[in-house]
């Protein structure tokens, strides 16, 4: 299938505590993200990258949170870029930290809802990315935007009010392995699906990504897939600023991609928290755009799709 692409980049980085995410988009120009999937027969247009809007929000009442007035203007300027995306077009956020999803997933959970739709989330994630602007400990912006795109806490008025929520039961969370009390508490008491690395090591990855797959045709639903760097091994994929050992393998990765290119499904991509200014020889982000062609159907051989 023959997509129309379109490569946004979103390179916000004070969502994190180290700089160096602004780089992200061009990181993943540089090593060829357009080319691979033209060379798959996709229509690719770079619409450029996005610029934060300038904002001055009300202080929140926790003073460990970082570049709030930023964070806000990226999430608004996102959710706008979002919005102009067209309905049959297949955006690739080329990030930027994960505060990026703030305005890309609730952009596309408004975009599958004008479709009649419900839009289906696919975390891969060293961590949940659930806390709140009360809960964050560290401050940092982009371990907060499920708990702000489900509508789970609020984050009025700094945050944009949520153009459509994302039902917590359509999320699926893949590859966590650093989750704070408060997240693992949240996790508890929702219903996303969470699938940590114990239980990859215990059953692998299939049973739970074919399954949400299946959930996911079974609801004719969107797909948004939001991809976070450090959801891979460090070891494969040293370019960011919070590595996790024991992420998913190269085989692993590859795997998932494959799938949700059978699937058909994906609607939406995001690439978050490649921090090229932390990479070895462009290597990370050589890797990504690699994933990235598996994703859009490069395949090593020819094979019928799976059902
Ligand atoms: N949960 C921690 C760590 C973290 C979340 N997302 C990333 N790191 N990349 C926090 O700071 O909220
Ligand atoms: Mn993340
Ligand atoms: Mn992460």
């Amino acid at each position: 299938m023959t997509r129309d692409i379109t490569l946004i980049g979103a390179p916000v980085e004070t969502g994190a505590w180290r700089r160096g995410c602004l780089m992200g988009p061009d990181a993943l120009r540089t090593a060829g993200l357009a080319r691979a999937l033209r060379e798959l027969g996709h229509d690719v247009t770079d619409a450029g990258d996005v610029a934060p809007i300038a904002a001055e929000v009300k202080p929140t009442d926790n003073p460990a949170i970082r570049d709030l007035d930023l964070c806000a203007g990226w999430v608004r300027a996102l959710q706008e870029a979002g919005n102009r995306v067209a309905a049959d077009a297949t955006p690739i956020f080329m990030g930027g930290d994960h505060l990026m999803a703030a305005g890309t997933v609730p952009a596309m959970a408004a975009r599958a809802e004008a479709a009649g739709k419900p839009l289906f989330v696919l975390w891969l994630d060293a961590h949940p990315d659930i806390h709140d602007f009360v809960s964050t400990e560290s401050g940092n912006l982009h371990g907060t935007p499920v708990a702000y795109f489900t509508g789970r806490s609020d984050f009025a008025p700094q945050f944009p009010d949520l153009p459509a929520a994302v039902d917590p039961a359509n999320i699926c969370m893949i590859g966590l392995r650093s989750v704070d009390p408060y997240e693992k508490a949240a996790l508890a008491a929702s219903p996303i699906d969470v699938t940590d690395m114990r239980a990859i090591d215990e059953h692998g990855l299939a049973t739970p990504l074919r399954a949400f797959l299946d959930r996911v045709e079974a609801a004719d639903g969107h797909l948004h897939v939001s991809f976070d760097v450090d959801f891979l091994d460090p070891a494969i994929a040293p370019a960011v600023g919070t590595t996790v050992p024991g992420g998913a393998t190269f085989r692993e990765a590859h795997l998932v991609m494959e799938w949700l290119h059978d699937s058909g499904r994906v609607t939406s991509l995001d690439l978050a928290e490649l921090n090229p200014f932390l990479d070895e020889r462009g290597r990370t982000a050589l890797l990504m755009v690699d994933f990235v062609a598996s994703l859009f159907g490069k395949s090593v051989l020819d094979r019928p799709n799976r059902s």
